[in-house]
């Protein structure tokens, strides 16, 4: 599937594609088996008892058990996987994303495979995507197993980027912070809504939530002023999920204004715009 200008104008309007296989199954499997090997590795020089044959999941769990330092090791080292990081700078992603944003030129950061588990929750408030490199990216969020509304998974609110960045009680602290704006309870009226602007009131309500149905490979691809978050995984084992921010350069203030105060590293240097600025003022065209 190419991209064509129907969905270069959905995204737009929208704020977001479904890209169906955006990774192959073979590249699933692939990543699989080097988590699987780097797990082997790093359980054996260990001397921990575990079989070859267990899951990947089994395996995880059984290294947090015995060595919980070395799993979150294993988890930070996911992010240079070989597998990995050719399906990231994949020719195919690439060329789609530049279409997408219409440029020939991006920078990318904060590429990582999220994990979701029954007892390691790691769901998102609704949020934009903030304290990142630019004031504007796509992002892609791609789960290699199958998610929907029922399994947790992604929640988007369609058109809500049309506000551009949009500052709430919450807005300056990172969306695993957040004391509101959690999807589980807008979805079953518990939500206290006591955001301090009435744009995000109005956006947070029940009917405004979407949960795409994803296959393992599927992905959403959103842009970065999207209002987006996630419920926590019910499903079998661990939600693996691909992620992805890719950024214009001409949105990216560490590259274009000597005088940029920066708000947090990205690969040790200074880039990421504090979460206090409003983006609306960094850029005027
Ligand atoms: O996987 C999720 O829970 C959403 C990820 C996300 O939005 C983020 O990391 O900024
Ligand atoms: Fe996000």
């Amino acid at each position: 599937m190419k991209i064509n200008s129907k969905q270069i104008k959905n995204f737009n309007e929208d704020g977001y594609i479904i890209y169906k296989s955006l990774i192959s199954k073979k590249e699933i499997r692939k990543i699989f088996l080097q988590l699987n090997s780097l797990l082997n590795t790093i359980l054996s020089h260990n001397n921990i008892n575990f079989k070859k044959n267990f899951s990947v999941e089994k395996k995880y769990f059984l290294l947090k058990k015995k060595k919980k330092l070395l799993k979150s090791k294993f988890y930070d080292c996911i992010r240079i996987l070989d597998s990995f990081n050719t399906v990231i700078y994949s020719e195919k992603i690439i060329k789609i994303i530049k279409k997408l944003l219409n440029t020939k030129t991006l920078l990318i950061t904060n590429h990582r495979l999220r994990t979701d588990h029954k007892n390691e929750k790691a769901n998102l408030s609704l949020h934009q995507e903030l304290n990142n490199i630019s004031t504007e990216s796509a992002l892609i969020f791609c789960p290699l197993i199958k998610v929907n509304k029922n399994t947790g998974s992604l929640c988007i609110i369609p058109k809500s980027h049309k506000f551009g960045h949009l500052e709430f009680n919450n807005s300056k602290i990172p969306a695993e912070e957040y004391n509101n704006g959690k999807i589980d309870k807008i979805i079953n009226g518990t939500e206290i809504p006591n955001y301090k602007n009435s744009k995000v009131k109005e956006l947070f309500k029940k009917e405004n939530l979407l949960f795409p149905n994803l296959n393992p490979g599927d992905a959403v691809i959103f842009k970065s002023m999207l209002f987006h978050g996630s419920t926590h995984y019910r499903g079998p084992g661990i939600r693996w999920t691909m992620l992805g921010n890719y950024h214009l350069p001409h949105k990216t203030p560490y590259l274009l204004d000597e005088k940029f105060k920066s708000g947090g590293s990205e690969l040790g240097m200074p880039m990421r715009i504090p979460y206090k600025k409003d983006l609306k003022k960094i850029f005027k065209k």
